[in-house]
């Protein structure tokens, strides 16, 4: 079977999809997985904060903005030296993506220096580059094309009707015309969200489909699970239904076939048994590493038991950079 990805789905047929029976649901995303993808194989990505806390925006979720007490010291630009270790350690532990976060609102032309010495040292190792730097003028994504960057990264978060519930800062507007920036410097890109945040099921139709409606689709879909830090606005919402986290996934599956849909952050309070249904609902990446950004992460045995018990292997890099 091969699948020609649809670019036009409607609010009403995703949330369809969303309010299907369950088996009924998990059914036909394991089926588009099977037609698009390997179903035991998971790319693996790492992560790493390039620059910490003191980030001017107001994200109701984040660990990392000034706005909130959350006990993050703010740090400096990493130094290069840093960032190669990383990379180093990435690459024998078995990942084929490392992706690099900054605190910002958006990068200045000198961070972006900064952030491009970067980029070549993990090239160097041979590793896909990923970065998700903020907002991204269209000379400023030239630049990172330009210095051989793989993928971006720029979510969505949620759908356009509730997102002024949780960002206040930038608009959804501005996130859209980031993303055009990015496809037009020809970088791939990563984009997602994140669920439990007090959302409804609506609104998560609502992210997927313009998720879903981008002609391509992200190359990447991160689905991220609320981490409810102390400090921040959400640090008290109350917990998703985790099969409302799986039904997502297998409905981002159906709607994007080709495209990698990351089980993202919030693995760390997942049983194994709610990850193996994620892997079944067609989730076919995951960040490895005992860090997100500035949170925890399963411990790597964790993760290499949980592969080996569902017989799981890690996707070999597709495109090796240098
Ligand atoms: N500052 C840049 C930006 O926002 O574009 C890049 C870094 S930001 C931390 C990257 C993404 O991490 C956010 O878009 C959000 O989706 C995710 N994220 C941040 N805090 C989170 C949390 N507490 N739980 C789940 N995901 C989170
Ligand atoms: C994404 O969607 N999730 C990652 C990555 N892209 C950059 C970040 C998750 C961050 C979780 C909170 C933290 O560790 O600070
Ligand atoms: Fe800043 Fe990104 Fe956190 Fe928003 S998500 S506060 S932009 S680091």
């Amino acid at each position: 079977m091969s699948l020609t990805p649809r670019h036009d789905w409607t609010l009403a047929e995703v949330h369809d999809l969303l309010n299907r029976p369950f088996s009924d649901l998990i059914h036909q995303a394991q089926t588009i997985h099977r037609a698009c993808h390997d179903p035991n194989q998971v790319q693996v990505s790492t992560l790493l904060s390039i620059k910490t806390g003191g980030c001017p925006e107001d994200c109701a979720y984040c660990p990392q903005s000034a706005h909130y007490q959350t006990g993050l010291d703010r740090e400096k630009l990493l130094d290069l030296d840093a960032v190669r270790e990383a990379a180093r350690h990435a690459v024998e532990s078995g990942a084929t993506r490392f992706c690099m976060g900054a605190a910002w609102r958006a990068p200045t032309d000198r961070d972006l220096d900064g952030v491009v010495q970067m980029i070549e040292v993990v090239r160097e190792q041979g590793l896909e580059t990923c970065v998700t730097l903020g907002m991204l003028s269209s000379e400023q994504a030239k630049r990172l094309s330009d210095c051989g960057l793989d993928y971006y990264n720029h979510n969505l978060d949620t759908s356009p009707e509730f997102y002024g519930e949780i960002i206040t800062t930038r608009t959804y507007r501005d996130r859209l015309e980031t993303l055009q920036h990015v496809r037009d410097a020809g970088i791939r890109v990563c984009c997602g969200g994140i669920l439990g945040m007090g959302e409804s099921r609506q609104d998560r139709a609502g992210l997927l489909v313009q998720l879903a409606t981008q002609d391509p689709h992200p190359e990447s879909v991160p689905i991220n699970l609320l981490i409810r830090v102390p400090g921040t606005p959400l640090g008290e919402t109350e917990a998703l239904d985790p099969l409302e986290f799986v039904r997502t996934i297998a409905a981002a599956r159906i709607t994007m076939p080709y495209s990698m849909v990351r089980l993202s952050a919030g693995r760390e309070d997942m049983t194994d048994e709610l990850q193996a249904l994620c892997f079944v609902a067609g989730a076919n990446s995951i960040f490895y590493g005992e860090i997100l950004l500035t949170t925890p992460n399963p411990d790597t045995a964790r993760d290499q038991a949980l592969f080996s018990r569902l017989g799981l292997t890690a996707q070999p890099n597709s495109s090796p950079a240098s």
